[in-house]
């Protein structure tokens, strides 16, 4: 019989799992939701297409920060998120008040909020984390499904909060775990709430550990989980390869130029041309948006110079194309207020030597507070859009 099989939620009788535990497990997860929600907003905004609403060139480790910041409070809340569920899943098997039309209908509504909180939560972090290790087993758009994703589950947490608000007042009237004794007298034996508590807030801290070198330089060597560890020519990690791109011939061709398209006409310049005009060098990080960054001493021609050249519109937006011939990320739209930063360098060197073919040689761009996606590699025309 189905019922004998089927277990009840008093079937669960661990007095670790209380809704005191509950709530608090929920505020450090919906605090990671908050910042993960607000730092994946924040990197949206480079994708808009308003032109008159650009991000900011300033801070320029602004992008780093909220990236890594969005990356690692996401691999935070995974052990935060299970042990949550491990709390209350015994409510999968409460009573259904089939016979009460009205208490049916609100024990469905509220099913169904949790559901999709569930589902959303948890699509969000699989394939945040499947993204930040460059896996890519679907072929849905990583960005859009992830914005989606997260509209939703921020949606259901806000909806659930709400609904819980009377729960999560009661549950913090109180400690964590209660010091009523048991019949005998004496404290209930075995771990007490507070202790997995720790234990889930001590696992997480962990994770961020075993992951934030990828960010973070001076934790490379603790953080072994981290795809990125920070290695790479030139002291910066490679992303895509000259190889993977397809360039490895066009890049090194020695009648190389970079064609640039203003008002009157284009102006075409070889590596020695911009090699002939006033070098600088700027520390400047690539923050990819897979939650790695690392930072370079980049050199090269100031882009607002090169622009001059070419009488390009000084509040022209700009299309900035790479010789790539395979995968995304070939051509970008740099913002006027990023082309005209003064930090805004056509790289030709980093670390001091000339550039590594696989981070952009001939030349690439780098701008100050923009991910690193957009740091366009392998460059051979600019042109104002
Ligand atoms: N043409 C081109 N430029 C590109 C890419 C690319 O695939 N093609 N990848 C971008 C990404 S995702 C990142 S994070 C940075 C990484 O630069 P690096 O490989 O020099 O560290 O380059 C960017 N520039
Ligand atoms: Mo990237």
């Amino acid at each position: 019989m189905v019922r004998a099989v089927v277990p009840r939620e008093e079937s669960f009788t661990s007095p670790l799992r209380h809704e005191r535990l509950t709530a608090r497990l929920g505020t450090w997860l919906g605090a990671c939701f908050a910042i993960c929600f607000l730092t994946g907003l924040y990197s949206h905004w480079y994708y808009l297409p308003d032109a008159s609403l650009v991000p900011p060139t300033r801070p320029v480790w602004g992008y780093r920060l909220t990236q890594g910041l969005h990356v690692l409070t996401g691999i935070a809340a995974i052990p935060l998120l299970l042990a949550k569920l491990w709390s209350v899943y015994p409510k999968l098997f409460a009573r259904v008040p089939w016979r009460d039309v009205r208490a049916l209908a609100l024990h469905s509504v509220e099913r169904a909020s949790i559901l999709v909180l569930v589902a959303a939560s948890c699509f969000q972090l699989v394939v945040g984390l499947a993204n930040s290790a460059q896996w890519y087993p679907w072929s849905f758009s990583f960005r859009a499904a992830h914005y989606a994703g997260a509209w939703i589950a921020i949606g259901a947490l806000v909806v659930h909060v709400a609904v819980k608000l009377p729960v999560i007042r009661r549950a913090y009237a109180g400690p964590v775990d209660e010091q009523a004794p048991t019949e005998a007298g004496t404290p209930a034996p075995g771990p007490r709430r507070r202790t997995l508590l720790r234990a889930t807030l001590l696992a997480s801290g962990v994770a961020v550990l075993l992951n934030a070198g990828q960010t973070v330089p001076w934790l490379r060597r603790v953080s072994v989980l981290a795809v990125r560890t920070g290695e790479g020519p030139q002291g910066v990690p490679i992303n895509r390869s000259a190889a993977a791109a397809g360039v490895t011939e066009t890049a090194v061709d020695p009648g190389w130029t970079l064609t640039v398209v203003g008002r009157r006409g284009e102006v075409v310049l070889s590596r020695d041309d911009l090699r002939s005009m006033e070098q600088r060098t700027e520390r400047l990080p690539i923050a990819c948006v897979e939650g790695w960054s690392a930072s370079g001493e980049w050199t090269g021609v100031r882009l607002s110079e090169v622009l001059d050249r070419a009488d390009v519109p000084a509040d022209a937006d700009l299309r900035v194309v790479s010789l790539q011939t395979r995968g995304s990320f070939g051509t970008t739209v740099l913002p006027a207020s990023f082309a005209r930063d003064d930090l805004t360098l056509l790289a030709l060197g980093l670390a001091g030597e000339e550039l590594d073919l696989d981070h952009g040689y001939p030349c690439r761009l780098i701008a100050p507070n923009r991910p690193g996606v957009m740091q366009t590699k392998w460059l051979t025309r600019i042109e104002a859009v």
